[in-house]
């Protein structure tokens, strides 16, 4: 007997076809949002989970009783509450790997946009503002090319960055780590470094590290007094490892230069954000990941996690802190 599982987010049709082959799919079929009631009853029913950001707590747990395995479209899995999954033995998987060059290829184009101002001097033509005469100086940037990168986390997708970077752009590549990952520094000649010596050193900071207990508001008014004033602030990671408001100020005050910014404390973020007012911050409203090849890859490998999951063989991207339960 096929296996039931919640697909609480649409997944592209050669995914949901895979899916099918495995398993019986069910979904909000209402319009407009599934109210919480509506969730619950579909959860009800759910011997899987898939999901991208939905909270996997105490509450949701206790309304599926038959749960055997959440599988999340997306690398990070701060969505998880660990604990009450490990109570209930429910494994959770998530999207390593595939999605490592996408997003190191935004991370660079955040990197460029700052540094040479492209929105700001794109907004300067389209309001007529191009005039001859203009003094050199206003349409001035930053050189990316020499440059040093300090890498804040060198997982996966900081180590597809230093290479970018290295290989790209001659910079010099700083980083800073739980621990050294030599494999990074044969490939692009990255330096391990104290956080200290990246943030006093280094023209562009890069935070790429998972969001955890350790890393909520890591960077804060501490470490952006330590940057260059030249230093631009680059983050696609999550928006909570930084201390937003402490942000604000770096950048309100010439403590550093300019930020380039995928993820925010709130989203979508807020309209009255003062972010948005600030013509040396390049906004970007969390695609990291988000192109067609790579979302497809994406829900693929979580669809894959499950039906594994579901058939009782290991799936092959447990999140390492459940990987004992199975
Ligand atoms: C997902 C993300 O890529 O992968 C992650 O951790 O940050 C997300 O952007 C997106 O939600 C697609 O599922």
């Amino acid at each position: 007997m096929k296996k039931t599982v919640y697909l609480a987010r649409p997944v592209p049709i050669e995914v949901r076809q895979y899916l099918e082959e495995h398993c019986d799919i069910i979904e909000w079929q209402g319009e407009g949002r599934i109210s919480r009631d509506e969730m619950f009853e579909l959860l009800s029913r759910a011997d899987g989970l898939l999901t991208s950001g939905n909270p996997i707590n105490a509450e949701l747990l206790d309304h599926a009783p038959n749960l055997k395995i959440v599988s999340n479209v997306s690398v990070g899995y701060n969505n998880y509450d660990l604990d009450e999954m490990r109570a209930r033995g429910i494994i959770g998987t998530h999207t390593p790997g595939v999605l490592d060059e996408t997003v190191a290829d935004l991370i660079v184009g955040l990197m460029l946009a700052a540094a040479r101002r492209i929105p700001e001097l794109d907004q300067l033509i389209r309001q007529g503002l191009w005039k001859k005469g203009m003094q050199e100086e206003e349409t001035f940037g930053l050189d990316v090319h020499h440059a040093t990168l300090g890498i804040i986390g060198m997982g996966r997708i900081g180590e597809a960055v230093a290479q970018r970077a290295r290989f790209g752009f001659d910079m010099n590549v700083l980083y800073h780590n739980r621990n050294r990952n030599i494999e990074a520094e044969r490939k692009s000649g990255a330096r391990y470094c104290s956080m200290d010596e990246l943030l006093v050193q280094s023209d562009y900071i890069v935070v790429m590290t998972p969001l955890t207990k350790e890393t909520e508001k890591l960077i804060g008014r501490e470490q952006f007094a330590k940057m260059k004033p030249t230093a631009i602030f680059i983050n696609a990671s999550r928006g909570q490892i930084v201390d937003e408001t402490a942000l604000i100020e770096a950048l309100q005050s010439g403590s550093i230069r300019a930020a380039g910014l995928d993820v925010f404390e709130v989203e979508p973020v807020q309209l009255d954000n003062p972010l948005l007012k600030m013509s040396n911050v390049v906004l970007m409203p969390h695609v990291g990941s988000a192109t067609k090849a790579t979302r497809i890859d994406m829900a693929m490998l979580a669809a894959e996690n499950l039906v594994a999951g579901l058939s009782g063989q290991v799936p092959p991207n447990v999140v390492k802190e459940l990987q004992d339960l199975h």
